[in-house]
C-alpha cells in the first residue's frame, strides 16, 4: 500500500517537472503606442498563455484581466500621453515616409528611455533580479535598443511586426534590397508607381540605401547609448544582435500584399487579431443599422489619423458627399459635435469596427488603408475606398485596387463627386462585393491556421533555443556586396577606363595619321609647284 502511494507521489512529481518543463518563460517587448500594432501581438502572447507558457509582457495596452494567470503585465500606458499630437494629413502633402521619419527619431528614443525607465521593468531586467527567461519576443520596427534585453538574459529573440518589414530590418535579416519594388512601403506616402521610370528608380535608390546607411550609422547607436545606460557596458552592437535574431513573424499575408522573396526566418502571419466571436453591438447603433434599409457606409481613420485631423475644406466635401447618398452613414468622428451634419449622417466617437464591419446592411467602408482594418474589411468581406496617409497605407489600398476590390482617393484633395461615385459604384456594382467574398475564401484557404502556425515557431525556437539552420548568411554580407554593387561597379569602372584609353589612343592615332597625311600634301603641293 504504502509503495503504491510512494509510486504515485514519484509519478505525480515527475508529471509536474515534466509540466513545468513543457512550460516557458518569455519576455514580451512591445512599445509602440499605437492600438493598431498591439492588438496584433495581444494575439499571439495570449495564444501562447493558452499553451502554458508564463509571459511578461511590456505594453501600453494592457489585458488588465486579473483571472489571466502566468500572464504579468508592465503597464506602459503613459506613452500614450507623451505622445505627440502629430497632423499626419498635413504631413503627408509635404514628405515622404522615409524622410519624414527623422523628424521622429528623437520621439522613438525618448519611448525607449522611458520604458527602460520603469520601475517594474527595472526590477525585472536589474542584475540581481533572479528572473530568467527562454525566449525574447519584441516588435522589430524601430526598436533595437530592446533588443540588447536578449544578451541580459541570454535567450533567442523573435522579432515580430504588425506590418510588413521596414527597410531597415529587410537589410538586417539580409533580404535582397529592391529600391523601387512596391513592396518597401517606406518608400510611399502618394508617389507609389507600378512602372517607375529610370529616374524614379535612381531617386528610389538613392532614398533607400541612403535611409540604411543613416538608420545603421546614426540611429542604432543613438539606441545602444540608451541600451548601455539600462544594462551596462557589456551590450555588444545593436547590428549584429539584429542580424542574429531567430525568427521574424511579418504580418504580410500572400494573398494581400506585394510578394517579395524573403529569407527563411522570415514568418508570413496575419488575421491575429480579427475576432471570431463579435461582441454585439450597442442596442442604439444595431436598431439604427438594422433600419437602414438602403443599406448603410462606414466611415473610419483608424486611431493614429483622426477625422477632426481633416481641414475645413476636406471636410465640407465630405459632408457635401454623404448628403447626397441615399444610404445612412456611420462615422468615427472624434468631437463632439460637426457641424452643418447631415441627417443621414450619425457621428460616433469611438466604433465597434468589427461589429460594425460584420452588419449586413454595410454597403462600403471607407477607410484610411491600415492593414488591420484591410483585414477586417476581408474578414467581412466589404469592399473598400481607401484614403490612405502613412506608412504602408498606400501599398494596402493599391494593392486592394488592383485585386478590384477597393478604390482610392487622395485624402489632401478631397472632392465630392469624386467621393460619390467611388461610393455609388462600390456599393451598386456587386462585382467589388463577389470580388472581396473571392478573396476571403482565398486566404481562409490555407494548410494551417496563421496563429497556430506562429505558436508552432516560437515553441521550435525554444525547444532547439535557436534556430541557426533558417538564417541566411546573406544577413552578414557589407551593404556593397548586397546586389554585387562592387562587382558592378568594378566592370563599371573597368569598362570606362578602356572605352577613354581607347579614345585617347585613337585620338592620337588620328591626330598623328592628319599630320602625316597634312605634310604629304604640302610635300606634294610644294612638288606641284615646282
Ligand atoms: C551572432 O551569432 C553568431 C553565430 O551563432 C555568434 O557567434 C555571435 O556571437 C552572435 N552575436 C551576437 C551579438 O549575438
Ligand atoms: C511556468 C509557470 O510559472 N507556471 C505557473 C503558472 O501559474 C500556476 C498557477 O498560477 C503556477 O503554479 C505555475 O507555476
Amino acid at each position: 500500500m504504502t509503495g503504491k502511494i510512494i509510486a504515485l507521489a514519484a509519478l505525480i512529481f515527475f508529471m509536474s517537472i515534466l509540466h513545468r518543463g513543457n512550460a516557458s518563460r518569455i519576455l514580451c517587448v512591445f512599445p509602440s503606442a499605437s492600438v493598431s500594432h498591439q492588438v496584433v501581438f495581444r494575439g499571439l502572447t495570449l495564444a501562447l498563455r493558452e499553451r502554458g507558457h508564463d509571459l511578461v509582457v511590456v505594453t501600453p495596452n494592457p489585458v488588465r484581466d486579473p483571472n489571466l494567470k502566468n500572464y504579468t503585465e508592465i503597464d506602459v500606458s503613459f506613452l500614450y500621453e507623451e505622445n505627440y499630437e502629430t497632423d499626419y494629413i498635413e504631413l503627408r502633402r509635404n514628405a515622404r515616409w522615409i524622410d519624414w521619419f527623422w523628424n521622429v527619431t528623437p520621439i522613438l528614443h525618448l519611448f525607449g528611455e522611458k520604458t527602460f525607465d520603469h520601475p517594474e521593468f527595472k526590477k525585472i531586467y536589474a542584475p540581481d533580479s533572479g528572473e530568467e527567461f527562454d525566449l525574447m519576443l519584441t516588435e522589430t520596427l524601430y526598436w533595437p535598443a530592446f533588443l540588447a534585453l536578449g544578451k541580459r538574459f541570454d535567450v533567442p529573440i523573435i522579432g515580430m511586426t504588425s506590418l510588413g518589414l521596414a527597410l531597415n530590418l529587410q537589410y538586417s535579416v539580409g533580404n535582397p534590397i529592391l529600391t523601387s519594388h512596391q513592396s518597401n512601403w517606406d518608400l510611399a506616402m502618394k508617389e507609389v508607381s507600378d512602372s517607375p521610370t529610370l529616374f524614379e528608380r535612381l531617386k528610389n535608390f538613392y532614398d533607400v540605401w541612403k535611409f540604411i546607411y543613416n538608420y545603421n550609422t546614426e540611429f542604432m547607436p543613438a539606441q545602444h547609448a540608451i541600451a548601455k545606460k539600462y544594462l551596462g557596458n557589456e551590450i555588444p552592437e545593436l547590428g549584429e544582435i539584429e542580424r542574429n535574431l531567430s525568427l521574424i513573424f511579418a504580418n504580410q499575408q500572400g494573398p494581400i500584399s506585394y510578394l517579395r522573396p524573403n529569407v527563411p526566418n522570415v514568418i508570413e502571419i496575419g488575421n491575429f487579431h480579427v475576432s471570431k466571436k463579435i461582441k454585439p453591438l450597442s442596442k442604439d447603433l444595431q436598431k439604427t443599422l438594422d433600419e437602414s434599409k438602403q443599406g448603410f457606409i462606414y466611415m473610419s481613420l483608424g486611431s493614429n489619423v483622426k477625422s477632426t485631423m481633416l481641414d475645413k475644406k476636406s471636410r465640407s466635401e465630405f459632408i457635401a458627399a454623404f448628403s447626397k447618398l441615399p444610404y445612412t452613414v456611420i462615422w468615427k468622428f472624434e468631437d463632439e459635435f460637426l457641424p452643418g451634419k447631415p441627417d443621414n449622417v450619425i457621428i460616433i466617437k469611438w466604433a465597434p469596427q468589427q461589429a460594425i464591419l460584420a452588419h449586413p446592411n454595410l454597403k462600403a467602408f471607407v477607410y484610411q488603408g491600415g492593414l488591420q482594418s484591410t483585414e477586417e474589411a476581408i474578414s467581412h468581406g466589404v469592399p473598400v475606398i481607401g484614403f490612405p496617409v502613412m506608412a504602408d497605407q498606400d501599398m494596402n489600398v493599391n494593392k486592394m485596387v488592383s485585386l478590384g476590390v477597393g478604390k482610392k482617393l487622395e485624402i489632401t484633395d478631397v472632392k465630392r463627386d469624386d467621393l460619390i461615385e467611388a461610393i455609388q459604384s462600390v456599393a451598386t456594382d456587386g462585382s467589388y462585393k463577389q470580388r472581396m467574398l473571392n478573396l476571403r475564401e482565398l486566404l481562409k484557404d490555407r494548410p494551417y491556421d496563421s496563429l497556430k502556425n506562429a505558436v508552432w515557431w516560437t515553441e521550435h525556437v525554444i525547444r532547439h533555443r535557436d534556430v541557426p539552420h533558417l538564417r541566411s548568411s546573406t544577413a552578414d554580407e557589407p551593404w556593397y556586396q548586397r546586389g554585387d554593387m562592387d562587382v558592378i561597379f568594378l566592370i563599371a569602372t573597368v569598362f570606362v577606363i578602356s572605352v577613354m584609353t581607347a579614345s585617347a589612343v585613337l585620338y592620337q592615332l588620328l591626330v598623328y595619321s592628319m599630320k602625316i597625311f597634312g605634310n604629304q600634301q604640302s610635300v606634294n603641293r610644294k612638288e606641284k609647284l615646282k
